[in-house]
C-alpha cells in the first residue's frame, strides 16, 4: 500500500485554521449581501467548478535547456494517477484528468481506468500526439504530421488519433484533442494552402473515427516547434477548419498559443458566439508558450475570461459546456503544489467573475459609460474571495490551506523513499 494523505490528517489540519475561516468567511457574506449577493450560493457555484489536471503535468517539468528532476519523480501513470488523487483530495477542484498517448500508454487500460476510479478520478479529453517519434515508428514526424506531403505519413498520424479514440472509449472520455507541431521553418519551405489542405484531409478521416456522443478538439499554437509558419496557428484558422469538419469539431484555447498581448477574452468571446470554443488549457505566460501556473502573471486577463464564461452561462448560450483542462509545465516547483495553487487561482477567477453586477454593467455599456464599466468589472475582480474558495473546499471535504497541508503531511518525502530513482524518469515533454 502506498502512502496516501489520510482525510483525517486534512481535518485535523484544518481544525487550526478554521476560527479564522469562520469568521472571515461571515465578514465575505455581509460585504457580498450589501450588493445582493447570496454567499452559500456563490460556495454551491464554485464547489461545483472543477478542471482537469494534464498526466504530463505532475511530473518536473524543463526546457531544452535543462530537466532538474524533484524528489519522488512520478515514474508511471500509476503514480500520475496518485498524484492527481492527492491533488483532488486537498482541492476538491480538481476531479478529472487529461492523458497524453502514447506518453500514458499501458498494456492494461482497465487497470488505467481503475487506478483513477479508486482515487475519485475520471478522463477529460485524451491528447494524441504526433509532435515526437516513437521508438520503432516506421515513418518520421520530422516535416510533419497530418499534414505531412507523403500520404503515408498522413495515414499513420490519422492511425494514430484513431488509436487514441479507441483508448479513450475504454477510459470513458469524451473527446480527443489534437494539436499538430506542422509548420516550417524557412519562408518557401512549404506551400502554405497545400498544407492547410492536406490537414483537413486527414483530420477529416479522424473525424469519421469520432463516436456518435464524442467531440475533437483543435488546438492551435502561433508557433514552436515551428519559428517561420504554424499551420494551425490562430484561431482564425482553427475555427475554419472546425467549420469545415462539422458539428463535432470546436477549438480549444490554450492561453500561451498566442502573441503577447493578443486579446484572448475576445477569441473566447466570439468563439462561444459561434458555438465553437472546446474548451482551454489553462496557464499563465509573460512571453510565448511558458506553461507558467495559471494566474502567475496576468490574473486580471484570467478573470477577464471567466468573465466571458460566466456572461455566456448567464444568457444560455447554446450548448455551452466548455472543457477546463490545464496544462502548464512545472521547471523549479513541486508539480503537486503549482498544480493545487493553479486550480485554485482558477476557481478564485470564476467566483470573481460571479461578483459582476450583469445589469449595472449591460447599462453603463448601453449608456456608454466607459469607466462606470469598467469599475463594474474592477469591483469584482478586487473582491477578496479567499474565504469563499476555502469554504467550499472545506466543505467538500477539502483541505482548508492545500499546500500547506499537503506540505505538513509530508507526501513528497514519502513518495521519495516509495519511488526510487529510476534512470532518468521523464515528465513526458523533456
Ligand atoms: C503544445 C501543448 C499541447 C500538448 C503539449 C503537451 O504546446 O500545449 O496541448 O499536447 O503542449
Ligand atoms: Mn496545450
Amino acid at each position: 500500500m502506498t502512502f496516501r494523505i489520510d482525510p483525517g490528517f486534512v481535518s485535523a489540519h484544518n481544525a487550526k485554521h478554521s476560527a479564522a475561516l469562520e469568521e472571515d468567511f461571515a465578514a465575505l457574506g455581509r460585504s457580498l449581501a450589501r450588493r445582493g449577493l447570496d454567499i452559500e450560493a456563490l460556495v454551491a457555484k464554485v464547489a461545483s467548478f472543477g478542471v482537469a489536471v494534464p498526466t504530463w503535468g505532475v511530473g518536473t517539468g524543463g526546457t531544452r535547456f535543462a530537466r532538474f528532476p524533484g524528489l519522488g519523480e512520478p515514474r508511471n501513470i500509476f503514480d500520475k494517477i496518485e498524484d492527481c488523487g492527492t491533488i483532488q483530495a486537498l482541492t476538491r477542484a480538481t476531479p478529472a484528468i487529461s492523458p497524453h498517448f502514447p506518453w500514458d500508454r499501458v498494456a492494461d487500460i482497465k487497470a488505467l481506468r481503475e487506478a483513477a476510479a479508486t482515487q475519485g478520478l475520471v478522463f477529460d479529453a485524451v491528447n494524441s500526439n504526433t509532435f515526437q517519434d516513437q521508438v520503432g515508428q516506421k515513418l518520421s514526424y520530422k516535416f510533419g504530421s497530418l499534414s505531412h506531403t507523403d500520404k503515408a505519413v498522413r495515414d499513420q498520424a490519422v492511425g494514430h488519433n484513431l488509436e487514441c479514440i479507441e483508448i479513450g472509449k475504454a477510459l470513458g472520455s469524451k473527446a480527443l484533442t489534437v494539436w499538430i507541431a506542422d509548420g516550417a521553418n524557412f519562408a518557401g519551405q512549404s506551400n502554405l494552402t497545400r498544407a492547410l489542405d492536406r490537414y483537413l484531409e486527414a483530420m477529416a478521416d479522424v473525424y469519421a473515427g469520432l463516436p456518435e456522443d464524442w467531440q475533437i478538439f483543435l488546438e492551435h499554437k502561433l508557433y514552436e516547434p515551428a519559428f517561420y509558419t504554424t499551420v494551425v496557428s490562430d484561431w482564425g484558422t482553427s475555427f475554419a477548419a472546425a467549420q469545415q469538419l462539422g458539428p463535432k469539431a470546436k477549438c480549444l484555447v490554450d492561453l500561451g498559443h498566442h502573441a503577447p498581448n493578443v486579446n484572448i477574452e475576445q477569441i473566447v468571446a466570439r468563439l462561444i458566439r459561434f458555438n465553437k470554443l472546446a474548451g482551454f488549457h489553462f496557464n499563465d505566460s509573460k512571453y510565448g508558450d511558458d506553461d507558467l501556473d495559471a494566474g502567475s502573471v496576468e490574473p486580471f486577463r484570467l478573470f477577464l475570461v471567466f468573465n466571458e464564461l460566466v456572461d455566456a452561462a448567464g444568457r444560455g448560450a447554446e450548448k455551452f459546456a466548455p472543457a477546463y483542462m490545464i496544462d502548464q509545465s512545472h521547471n523549479i516547483t513541486d508539480p503537486i503544489e503549482s498544480l493545487m495553487q493553479s486550480a485554485i487561482e482558477l476557481q478564485r477567477a470564476y467566483a470573481q467573475a460571479l461578483l459582476v453586477d450583469r445589469a449595472e454593467l449591460a447599462a453603463a455599456q448601453e449608456a456608454n459609460d466607459a469607466l462606470g464599466a469598467h469599475l463594474q468589472l474592477k469591483r469584482a475582480f478586487t473582491c477578496d474571495v479567499s474565504a469563499l474558495l476555502a469554504m467550499a473546499r472545506m466543505r467538500s471535504g477539502g483541505a482548508l490551506d492545500p499546500v500547506g497541508c499537503y506540505r505538513a503531511a509530508g507526501y513528497r518525502k514519502q513518495k521519495a523513499a516509495e519511488r526510487p530513482v529510476s534512470g532518468v524518469a521523464s515528465a513526458g515533454i523533456v
